[in-house]
């Protein structure tokens, strides 16, 4: 890729998302779930890890997704859409691996995780989210599992990246690289974020902007 490509996939990415982005649709099920339309894009990731934060430092608004300190209180599936009708959302995805929910809750939302990645043609990709503090924990790879099984293309966000020293973060992503290199269904390059500071939200957006266009 030339640094004029790079460039224009920015600008690409930056025009997704400059427009009025709005909350669609919550799904608490599978049967539930709007008509599948349009490219959509997922965002998963153990409670607390950012998803929400993500979405609204993606979209440039501050409240679009709830954030809460108290994790895993999303237990739905999220839609957002773009403006101008360009068919493309965001899905806010309900948190796993929230240690102290009863057993049956975490079976009903691994339930709901996996069929929804399993059944849903208009799915482009997933974003895998991981706290740049903590790496792949064993949930985590369990998703990439049920990921690897599933037909959508996926890749690994680092979140909160403002709270992990360089020479840290470079070891964190050298040690996914190394476990990604298990699962060929994942792309192989990890974008590292933070919502706080703004870090890797062009390049992300750029990535999407990629996606839709190959997908139109
Ligand atoms: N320092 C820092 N904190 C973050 C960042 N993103 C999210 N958080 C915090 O992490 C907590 C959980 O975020 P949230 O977006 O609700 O996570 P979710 O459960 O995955 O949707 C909140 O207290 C956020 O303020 C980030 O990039 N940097
Ligand atoms: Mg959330």
């Amino acid at each position: 890729m030339t640094a004029d490509t790079d460039a224009d996939l920015i600008e690409q990415g930056r025009k997704l998302f400059a427009g009025d982005w709005q909350f669609i649709w919550a799904s608490p099920s599978i049967e539930t779930l709007p008509p599948m339309a349009g490219v959509e894009v997922a965002f998963a990731g153990r409670s607390n890890v950012g998803k929400s934060s993500l979405i609204n430092a993606l979209t440039g608004r501050n409240a679009l997704a709830r954030t809460s300190h108290t994790p895993g209180r999303t237990q739905e599936l999220i839609f957002f859409e773009g403006p101008d009708n360009m068919g493309f959302r965001l899905v806010d995805m309900p948190g796993y691996g929230y240690a102290s929910a009863p057993k049956a809750k975490v079976a009903s939302w691994t339930a709901l995780i996996h069929k929804f990645l399993q059944g849903r043609a208009s799915l482009a990709r997933v974003y895998v989210l991981i706290d740049a503090r903590h790496g792949l924990k064993e949930v985590d790879l369990d998703v990439l599992k049920t990921l690897d099984k599933s037909a959508v293309s996926y890749q690994v966000v680092l979140t909160k990246a403002d709270q992990v020293k360089p020479a840290e973060l470079e070891q964190r992503v050298v040690d996914i690289k190394a476990a990604l290199a298990k699962h060929p269904a994942a792309f192989p390059d990890i974008l590292v974020t933070s919502s706080r500071t703004g870090a890797g939200m062009p390049e992300l957006r750029a990535a999407m902007a990629r996606l839709l266009a190959e997908r139109s």
